[in-house]
């Protein structure tokens, strides 16, 4: 299935999509617990969020796209009921117990009658082009994969790990290396990244263990980090942190 995306928000996250499946008994509600404790400025239980979304939900994105810069994902979903949220307004109004309270909306997925059609059939189409790279997402807590990406392109994502991820590409100045962003995270310098330089930033939303998916955009040439801020499930240190970050030049 193709999700076309675009936003009208013109604030700097702007729209961030997230599909999930609630796995087990979780709910609606379980689920937005879970993602106040994600969000959670105590590192413990941040950690607690991250094992709860592990066990909750099944995410595969979407994307995170800013104005102007419209995304699209594909993903293999099987027939059931999923939840769209945009996390971009997630710190909007509170809910009832005083918790952020993003609005979700549901979709139903049903069986197609239409045999005929097939992921893997499709996705060789969308990129017939032939080169057509992926981004292993490992058990690790990294980013695995080519260190060129094109600008204007289709890459897979793969969930080989065993917690959920993200993948947001930010620009960064050009000759930027992980061992210079790595050193400012470990610095603790609360100050803006000197590498940091303005431009549009886009992504994967939630991916979760076992899940892929295709994320095509088009985007300026130039290099970028790739970087997930999950909370780690153990420290809830966001993986970037920890070192799950990754710099790649889109060309
Ligand atoms: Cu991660």
């Amino acid at each position: 299935m193709l999700f076309h995306e675009s936003t009208t928000n013109a604030s700097p996250g702007g729209s961030q999509i997230s599909l999930f499946r609630l796995l087990g008994k979780a709910t609606v509600n379980t689920f937005k617990a879970d993602l106040a404790d994600e969000f959670s400025p105590n590192p413990k239980t941040a950690a607690k969020g991250t094992r709860e979304l592990n066990r909750d939900v099944r995410a595969t994105g979407l994307a995170d796209v800013q104005k102007g810069y419209p995304a699209s994902v594909r993903v293999n979903l099987h027939p059931g009921t999923y939840y769209l949220m945009d996390l971009g307004s997630f710190f909007g109004p509170m809910g009832p117990s005083g918790a952020p309270n993003p609005a979700l909306t549901k979709l139903v997925v049903r069986d197609s009658d239409d045999d005929g059609w097939s992921w893997s059939d499709s996705s060789a189409r969308e990129d017939g082009s032939g080169w057509h790279p992926t981004i292993w997402l490992t058990a690790a807590d990294r980013f695995v994969g080519p260190g060129r990406l094109p600008a204007e392109g289709s890459v897979t994502f793969r969930n080989v790990g065993d917690s959920i991820h993200v993948a947001q590409f930010s620009p960064v100045k050009k000759g930027t290396t992980d061992k210079q962003i790595q050193a400012y995270y470990d610095s603790g310098v609360m100050a803006p990244p000197p590498f940091a330089l303005n431009g549009p930033t886009f992504g994967l939303d939630v991916l979760s263990a076992g899940s892929s998916a295709t994320l095509s955009y088009d985007m300026p040439p130039g290099t970028y980090v790739l970087q997930c801020f999950v909370a780690d499930s153990v420290t809830g240190m966001p993986h970037a942190i920890m070192g799950m970050h990754k710099v790649v030049v889109l060309k």
